[in-house]
């Protein structure tokens, strides 16, 4: 599809989110991928850029934090919406687990790579935001997953993934941790380097070709 259709589609995309309207973003979503946009597409060049306008909107105090609200919570209803277009009809015998650190509330960035993971084939247990360590840790004892998948948007909160991995590393030695998030924009990712099988990936298209790297080394 054109660059002009997407840019023009971002710029719809984020009015309809700024006037609250839960129908029109829909059909606008809807719409975009019947002119054969992919999920990834629409996921990371219009939801995640109108989110982000949405962000810089709200910080400059041009909309309200009420809009901002409705703003995320519509696209979440939307990424839900969209859950029967994202299922892989083939399944592959590998499990993920995808989650945002403890006290970390930003889980729509976390839902769009567990669809890629889920257009992979993968079964995905997606636990969302705020997800306490100890229940994580007992939760990967049962599930038995191949990879984690952590989210962190708040870089203050960067020490606390930090702890998370540590504690479970101490259970889990080899699992490898998948990481991602907006903490991360500004470089921050130089402090995962200090552990083994931690991988740091900024977005859809480079988590996609490191999962479809993971399908063909079976
Ligand atoms: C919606 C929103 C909220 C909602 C979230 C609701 C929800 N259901 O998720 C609520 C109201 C909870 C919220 C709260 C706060 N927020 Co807020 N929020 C946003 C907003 C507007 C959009 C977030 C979003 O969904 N973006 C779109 C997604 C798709 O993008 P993404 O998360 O970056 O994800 C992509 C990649 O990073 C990557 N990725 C993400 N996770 C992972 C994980 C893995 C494993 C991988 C591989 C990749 C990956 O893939 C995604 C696709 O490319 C942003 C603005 C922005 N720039 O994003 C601010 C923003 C993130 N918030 C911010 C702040 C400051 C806060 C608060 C502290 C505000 C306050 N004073 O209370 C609180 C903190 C709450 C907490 N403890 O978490 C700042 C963060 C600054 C920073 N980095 O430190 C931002 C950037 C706003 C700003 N311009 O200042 N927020």
């Amino acid at each position: 599809m054109t660059d002009n259709f997407v840019r023009n589609s971002h710029k719809e995309f984020l009015n309809s989110l700024i006037s609250g309207n839960r129908l029109t973003s829909s059909k606008l979503a809807n719409n975009i991928l019947n002119q054969r946009v992919s999920i990834k597409e629409l996921y990371e060049n219009i939801i995640k850029k109108a989110l982000y306008d949405i962000g810089v909107l709200w910080e400059f105090n041009k909309i309200s934090v009420a809009t901002e609200h409705l703003a995320s919570a519509i696209v979440e209803a939307i990424l839900n919406e969209l859950y029967l277009k994202v299922i892989s009809e083939e399944k592959i015998n590998k499990t993920v687990i995808t989650a945002c650190v403890e006290n970390e509330f930003h889980q729509i960035g976390i839902k769009m790579v567990s669809d890629v993971f889920e257009m992979n084939g993968w079964n995905v247990h997606f636990l969302g935001a705020n997800t306490p360590a100890k229940e994580l840790i007992d939760f990967i004892k049962i599930t038995k997953p191949d990879v984690l998948a952590l989210s962190l948007s708040i870089y203050f909160n960067l020490p606390v993934l930090e702890n998370m991995i540590q504690m479970i590393r101490k259970e889990f030695p080899v699992l490898p941790i998948l990481v991602g998030g907006q903490a991360f924009r500004h470089g921050s990712q130089n402090v995962l380097l200090k552990y083994d099988n931690v991988i740091y990936k900024s977005d859809l298209n480079s988590t996609d070709l490191f999962i479809k790297t993971l399908n063909q080394n079976g």
